[in-house]
């Protein structure tokens, strides 16, 4: 599929709705958008319909993000951080970089997402939430006569050499919920261990997080560890891909969005982060072929949504995986007994 760069995209939905609305008059609002270009587009022109006010996206993933905003501390040009997993956000609350801010429409949302606001004294809030697992190209997969992997422990087998990718943790947030995910699972010195014997299954530690899914779509590795509702956009667009939660238990991200701190357009962020929560603005999530679970109780889960209860999920320590310090310590321990391993 062809995707139009999305500064074109954007500019275009931009000249076309400031032709239909008075969008100058109301201002502007910067977004950090960290979903997929096509959801973010859709915020972009729904937002600048209901309200007129004109919105710029920089579309990035959750670590590339919260590395801007570190650099841009001193002078922010961003305003609202909308969507991305929750540990960065939650880091980006300790660290000073967003703003408390206390929504009317916390109420409407579901506990899991209303915590995120808790652990981070109103700095940030759970917008969706999403369930780690595998992405497998299942024609990749029966051309090797491998049976489908549904366990971490699959992931160690030798006819899997080579044919695993995931992202890299100091550039993504989703390879970090994948670490934090079997310290969780398997307890420390284990995950590392486990880590360290799929290095020679990994065949590239990719700069974002979607990128695994994507090429496991493409048929350039057979196996990802992705968030699942990745897969099923793949698979709905008609690419041979099935998706897994690992039998041992997985973890989750609850993707977040958070308020900037130094917000050149204080009113306007708050006005999208208030319509953020909606279930209208939920639903753009759907139709963008975007499969996460919505925060809002009143936004319809979509149907090809992968059922969160069928999983075995664990109970993800948000609090303390989300904490600076100990994120910065398991990607440093990443960094010198994983990354840098060479590939026998
Ligand atoms: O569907 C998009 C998604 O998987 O990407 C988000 C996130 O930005 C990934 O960031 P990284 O590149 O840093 O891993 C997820 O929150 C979301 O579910």
């Amino acid at each position: 599929m062809k995707i139009a760069p999305l500064a074109a995209i954007v500019a275009a939905s931009t000249a076309l709705a400031s032709l239909a609305s008075p969008a100058h008059a109301q201002g502007t609002v910067n977004v950090y958008c960290s979903v997929q270009v096509e959801w973010c587009t859709a915020i972009a022109t729904e937002f600048q319909k209901a309200t007129g006010v004109r919105v710029a996206i920089t579309q990035k993933g959750s670590g590339e993000t919260i590395a801007q905003m570190k650099a841009e501390a001193q002078n922010p040009k961003g305003d609202v951080w909308f969507g991305g997993t929750g540990d960065p956000h939650l880091q980006a609350a300790e660290e000073n970089l967003t703003e408390p801010y206390k929504s009317p429409k916390l109420a409407e949302l579901h506990p899991w997402a209303v915590k995120q606001s808790n652990d981070s004294s109103g700095k940030t809030v759970g917008i969706y939430a999403g369930a780690l697992g595998f992405g497998l190209n299942t024609e990749l997969l029966a051309k090797k006569n491998v049976p489908l992997p549904a366990c971490w422990a699959d992931l160690l087998k030798p006819n899997l050499k080579g044919e695993i990718q995931m992202a890299n943790p100091n550039s993504s947030g989703t390879a970090y919920v994948a670490i934090a995910t079997l310290v969780q699972v398997m307890g420390e010195n284990q995950a590392f261990d486990f880590l360290k014997k799929m290095h020679v299954n990994v065949n590239a530690y990719t700069r974002s997080g979607t990128a695994p899914m994507k090429a496991v779509a493409r048929g350039e590795t057979a196996v990802s560890i992705s968030f699942v509702h990745d897969g099923v956009t793949e698979a709905l667009a008609g690419f041979p891909v099935k998706t897994a939660t690992p039998c041992e238990g997985t973890g989750y991200e609850i993707g977040s969005m958070s308020i900037i701190k130094g917000a050149r357009n204080l009113a306007n962020a708050r006005k999208f982060y208030d319509w953020a929560l909606t279930p209208a603005a939920q639903q753009l999530g759907a139709q963008a072929k975007q499969f996460q679970v919505p925060s809002n109780k009143a936004t319809p889960v979509p149907d090809n949504a992968p059922k969160l209860t069928s999983m075995k999920l664990i109970d993800y320590d948000f609090a303390k995986y989300g904490k600076s310090a100990e994120r910065r310590r398991l990607i440093a321990r990443w960094d010198a007994e994983v990354g840098g391993l060479p590939k026998q």
